[in-house]
């Protein structure tokens, strides 16, 4: 068997690391003959509920999970990791702006990428989850200089599984036959869910979505807007937010960077944008992308009608205005 791989979890005492520190645990990211050394990192407040966590995956006899590592400090979270799940973040309390949000968010993530940059592996993959996850993750590389900054990216595959459940329900397939829907831009309610790539098995044939449908209305309408609001309608519903289902995201986001997609499949991650598609240059955008030997690259010259580009350019400059909020906090 291989060499145990240091893989880090933080917000380790929250929902979604409940549910995701099992998954990764159980093999279904890195492979079910890779032994894992787990790191689990939240903030001394959440020691105790640690050590019950910590109690748990002992209690589930996990056969490849050789060390459990819980702790406050940073330095010892990112030390020799491979993989880092950063999914503690600061929550939106009652009464907070958006911008104090931010402004907490920022300072976290600094520190975070400081400490990545001083004690990581070089080549660690840094899936950033916690909100506002795509600013977070640009905040997180620019203060690892030393890690490349493609090593770093934002979730947006919670809302592309969301999007391609919408479709399969609609056209009442299986989910694995449906592929290639695209999330654009930010996570947050600007993102542009975007159908027109999708790909659906039928009869043994791969067709497209909207020929599927034969429905645009609803894919320029009802389908972008129940992508967008789903969070909330699981919070309406349940009074907490997605947790089981934005831990499986999260295993699937890291699970295709690091064993490639299929040829013609395409994946969402938000990553540094080069410019693709109109979007500004330097910022944490999401993009269909294809993977192979671990490395990234965006699909290029698909087709984007004038009503995407118009969605893609509404998304585009809210990542703008958070960078430069982001940069305003750390200046100041
Ligand atoms: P919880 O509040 O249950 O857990 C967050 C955990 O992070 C807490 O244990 C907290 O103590 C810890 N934490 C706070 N600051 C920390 C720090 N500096 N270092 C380490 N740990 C720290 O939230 P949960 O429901 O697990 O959600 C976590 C984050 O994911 C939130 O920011 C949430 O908004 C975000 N989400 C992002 C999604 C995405 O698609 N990108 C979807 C799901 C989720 O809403």
């Amino acid at each position: 068997m291989a060499e145990p791989i240091r893989v880090v979890v933080t917000g380790a005492a929250g929902q979604i690391a409940y549910s995701l520190l099992y998954m990764i645990a159980r093999g279904e990211v890195f492979g079910k003959d890779q032994p894992l050394i787990l790191h689990l990192l939240d903030i001394p407040p959440m020691v105790g509920v640690l050590e019950g966590v910590v109690m748990e995956l002992s209690d589930c006899a996990l056969p490849l999970l050789r060390k459990v590592v819980p702790t406050t400090d940073p330095l010892v979270g990112f030390k020799d990791v491979s993989a880092a799940f950063l999914v503690g973040a600061m929550p939106r309390k009652e009464g907070m702006e958006r911008k104090d949000l931010l402004s907490a968010n920022v300072k976290i993530f600094k520190v975070q990428g400081e400490a990545l940059d001083k004690v990581a592996k070089k080549d660690v993959k840094v899936l950033v989850v916690g909100n506002p996850a795509n600013t977070n993750a640009l905040v997180c590389a620019n203060y690892a200089p030393s890690i490349p900054r493609e090593n770093f990216s934002a979730m947006t595959r919670l809302d592309q599984n969301r999007a391609s459940s919408q479709i399969a329900n609609k056209l009442g397939v299986p989910i694995t036959h449906v592929s290639n829907i695209i999330i654009w831009g930010n996570h947050s309610s600007t993102q542009y869910p975007d159908a027109s790539q999708g790909k659906v098995l039928i009869n043994n044939e791969w067709k497209s979505v909207a020929d599927a449908l034969g429905d645009n209305a609803y894919l320029e309408g009802q389908f972008i807007d129940t992508v967008q609001k789903r969070g909330a309608a699981v919070i309406a519903a349940r009074k907490m937010s997605s947790a089981m289902s934005a831990a499986k995201a999260a295993c699937d986001h890291m699970h295709d960077w690091w064993n490639g997609t299929a040829p013609g499949k395409f994946v969402s991650m938000g990553v540094f944008s080069d410019g693709s598609y109109n979007s500004p240059k330097d910022v944490v955008f999401s993009f269909p992308v294809e993977i192979k030997n671990k490395q990234w690259k965006i699909v290029e010259n698909l087709s984007v009608s004038s009503f995407g580009q118009t969605k893609l350019d509404l998304t585009a400059k809210e990542l703008q205005e958070e960078k430069n909020e982001a940069l305003s906090v750390l200046d100041s």
